[in-house]
């Protein structure tokens, strides 16, 4: 169990240097945050991009100007060269740097360059909480929009298989919803039931999950005591099954702005880790995502 992002990067320098190649990599809080994974002996970087724009910024941040540089200005060709750089064996982890999300995970989604498995793909927080003994996981607030029940059954395996390879045996999740009760009119309520019935039946052990939950009872065993909510899980939930993306992303933002939480953000169910933070993430906070990277590639995920 990893019980925050500092025992993270000491696990992370434990296995030596992932190559990460970045997509649009003209960004100084990208290319700091790289010097820190080099620094902390967990990265080396090939960067696509700007090569004029770049080539002045590795100066100012350290970074040495022997740093391999492949020259692409257009965004979403850097992206795709990114992708083929990992595809060729020549870096270990791609990650996202100057250009927006989608046209990112269009690059990692193409049909023939991408890095498609075969599995759904989807997107992992994880949070380090003022006050918490350990990290926090939530999926999916960055990348599948809408999720039906097959898509949140892709997104909980793909969790799953992730906490399991970063220690964690037995993951307890709460698929998260506004009530406990199965209403027909709140689809997610009807999801969560039908979830948990799948994991009765097998599907994904090993695991403790409860649903539809919601999250004052995830969170707070005295909760659940004032609602008559026998929960195996309150209060010790490891993994925070999102009913969509909003509720995702309005969660994880509320967490690092009210609570002064400190985040990680991965896709997983790729051919390898991939490295997504916000472009609004500080060199530190990419840090912290580039370590999960490197220890999820650790673990041959
Ligand atoms: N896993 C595997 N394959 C996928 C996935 C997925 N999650 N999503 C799409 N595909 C495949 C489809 O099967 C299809 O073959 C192809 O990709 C294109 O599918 P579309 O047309 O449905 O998908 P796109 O290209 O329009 O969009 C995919 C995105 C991931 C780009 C899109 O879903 C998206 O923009 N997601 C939200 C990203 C975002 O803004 N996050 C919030 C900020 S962090």
């Amino acid at each position: 169990m990893l019980e925050n992002f500092a025992h993270a990067l000491a696990e992370a320098k434990k296995s030596g240097a992932q190559t990460i190649a970045v997509a649009v990599a003209q960004d100084k809080d990208v290319l700091q945050a790289l010097k820190l994974a080099q620094d902390a002996g967990i990265a080396e970087a090939i960067l696509v991009g700007d090569a004029a724009e770049i080539r002045p910024m590795l100066q100012e941040v350290g970074l040495a100007a022997s740093t391999r540089v492949v020259d692409e200005k257009d965004p979403a060709q850097a992206a795709l060269k990114a992708v083929s750089l990992v595809r060729q064996g020549q870096a270990q982890v791609v990650m996202k740097g100057m250009l927006n999300t989608s046209d990112f995970l269009k690059a990692v989604l193409h049909p023939e360059q991408g890095l498609r498995s075969g599995s759904l793909l989807s997107h992992l927080a994880v949070f380090e909480v003022p006050g918490e003994n350990r990290l926090l996981y939530h999926s999916d607030g960055g990348m599948n929009i809408a999720p039906d029940l097959a898509t949140k059954k892709g997104i909980l395996k793909n969790a799953l298989a992730a906490l399991r390879a970063l220690g964690l045996a037995e993951p307890k999740v709460a698929v998260l919803t506004a009530n406990e009760q199965v209403h027909p009119k709140m689809q997610a309520t009807v999801d969560a039931q039908a979830l948990v019935a799948a994991a009765a039946a097998g599907e994904f052990s090993p695991c403790v999950i409860e649903g539809p939950i919601a999250l004052d009872v995830a969170l707070n065993p005295e909760a659940a005591h004032h609602k008559g909510i026998a929960s195996r899980i309150s209060g010790q939930v490891d993994l925070f099954l999102m009913p969509n993306i909003e509720t995702g992303n309005v969660l994880g933002k509320s967490l690092l702005y009210y609570a002064g939480a400190h985040m990680a953000g991965l896709v997983l169910g790729a051919t390898h880790p991939i490295v997504l933070t916000s472009r609004a993430e500080t060199p530190e906070g990419k840090l912290h995502s580039i370590c999960l990277a490197c220890l999820a590639a650790r673990k041959g995920n």
